[in-house]
């Protein structure tokens, strides 16, 4: 539609491209070092950086380093269920430490979540009163 936001937009053409043969995204380049990030935790399984549009004054991404078919947390397999969990605690971690009165974790999956990047990856947002519903 006419109204439909540029973030939407661009989420819509990457759930397109996605669907077909999942290519790498900008986390790739990341995780290889070769884009610079603000990184704040690095592990075996994953990594969080800050977001480069924060939502909130604390809003960072966490996010597994071996994508492995998790394009989107709706790809999840059931072995996968370990670095799931590993990817929600190491969100809380870093979350409390830095958000001490609390904090959002959220996953866009997909379209109509409004994914624009096809690697799986939690935000966590904080460091202000978040409001309720979410947009
Ligand atoms: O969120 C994808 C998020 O990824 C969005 O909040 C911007 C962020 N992003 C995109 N490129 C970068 C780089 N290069 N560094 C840090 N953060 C980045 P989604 O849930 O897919 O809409």
């Amino acid at each position: 539609s006419l109204n439909m936001s540029d973030e939407v937009k661009k989420a819509q053409e990457a759930a397109e491209l996605a669907a077909d043969g999942s290519p790498p995204t900008i986390f790739d380049n990341i995780i290889s070092g070769k884009w610079d990030s603000d990184k704040i935790h690095e592990d075996d399984l994953c990594l969080a950086f800050r977001d480069i549009t924060p939502q909130a004054p604390v809003h960072f991404l966490v996010i597994p380093k071996n994508r492995d078919g998790l394009t989107q947390l709706s790809k999840a397999r059931e072995d996968q269920k370990e670095l799931l969990g590993h990817l929600m605690y190491v969100a809380q971690m870093l979350g409390q430490k830095e958000c001490p009165d609390g904090f959002r974790v959220t996953v866009n999956d997909g379209k109509d979540g409004a994914q624009s990047v096809y690697h799986l990856h939690l935000h966590v947002m904080g460091g202000r009163q978040m409001a309720w519903p979410p947009g």
